[in-house]
C-alpha cells in the first residue's frame, strides 16, 4: 500500500493526501514528529537525506518533495486527468509547481511559519512579497476557472494549499475575489478533504 510519511499541519503533506484521497487510492499515513526531531534522525534521513516531509513510498518507489509527489501520483494513478500529456500543458502545470515550490513557499507560506511555528523572519518584507504573489495569481484567475487546461489539475493542487492557510499568517484573501472563488471551486471537488485551517 502506499505509504505519505506525514506532518498534519504541513501544507505541503496536505497537498499530497488532497491528490491521494481525489484520486481514491488507499495509502497509509505515518505521522513523523518534527518536534522532537525524527525527521532528521537516520531512519528518516534514509528516506529523504534533506529531512523534510512529505515523502511517498509506493512499493520500490521513493519520491521526496510534494510537487514530484504530485506529479507522480497524477501520472501512476490518475492517467492525464490531473496532468497533462500535451508539451506545452505539461510546461504550463509545471510552472505553477515551480511557483509553488518559491514563490508561494517563500511569501504566505513563511508568513504562517512565523505565525505558527515562531520562524523568525521580516514581517513587513515578507508581507508585502505575498501581497505581490497574491495579487498575480488573483489576476491570472479573473479570465479563467482553473490555473491551467480549463480544469483542475495538480497546478491548482500545489498552490492551493499555503494559499488557502493565508489567514493562518495574518494575510487576507478580502482584495483577490478570484482567488476566493477558486478556493470555493477546489473545495467542491469530489473527494476533497480538508486540514485544520481549511
Ligand atoms: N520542497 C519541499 C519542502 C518540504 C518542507 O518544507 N517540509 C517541511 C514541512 S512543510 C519540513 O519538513 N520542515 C522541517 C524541516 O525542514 O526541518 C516540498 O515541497 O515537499
Amino acid at each position: 500500500m502506499v505509504k505519505l510519511y506525514d506532518f498534519l499541519l504541513s501544507g505541503n503533506c496536505y497537498k499530497v493526501r488532497l491528490l491521494l484521497s481525489l484520486l481514491g487510492v488507499e495509502h497509509e499515513l505515518v505521522a513523523v514528529d518534527l518536534k522532537s526531531g525524527e525527521h532528521k534522525k537516520p531512519p528518516f534521513l534514509a528516506l529523504n537525506a534533506f529531512g523534510q516531509v512529505p515523502v511517498l513510498v509506493d512499493g520500490d518507489v521513493v519520491i521526496r518533495d510534494s510537487q514530484a509527489i504530485l506529479v507522480y501520483l497524477a501520472r501512476r494513478y490518475g492517467g492525464s486527468d490531473w496532468l497533462p500529456e500535451d508539451a506545452a500543458l505539461l510546461g504550463k502545470v509545471s510552472q505553477w509547481l515551480s511557483t509553488a515550490s518559491k514563490e508561494i513557499a517563500n511569501t504566505v507560506a513563511t508568513a504562517r511559519l512565523h505565525y505558527l511555528f515562531g520562524a523568525s523572519i521580516d514581517v513587513a518584507a515578507i508581507e508585502k512579497q505575498s501581497y505581490t504573489v497574491l495579487k498575480a495569481i488573483d489576476e491570472h484567475l479573473a479570465t479563467r476557472q482553473w490555473l491551467e487546461c480549463d480544469r483542475p489539475t495538480i497546478a491548482d493542487l500545489a498552490c492551493f494549499p499555503y494559499i488557502g492557510l493565508a489567514a493562518d499568517g495574518k494575510l487576507s484573501l478580502d482584495a483577490y475575489p478570484n482567488i476566493v472563488a477558486w478556493i470555493d471551486r477546489i473545495k467542491q471537488l469530489p473527494g476533497y478533504v480538508g486540514m485544520p485551517g481549511l
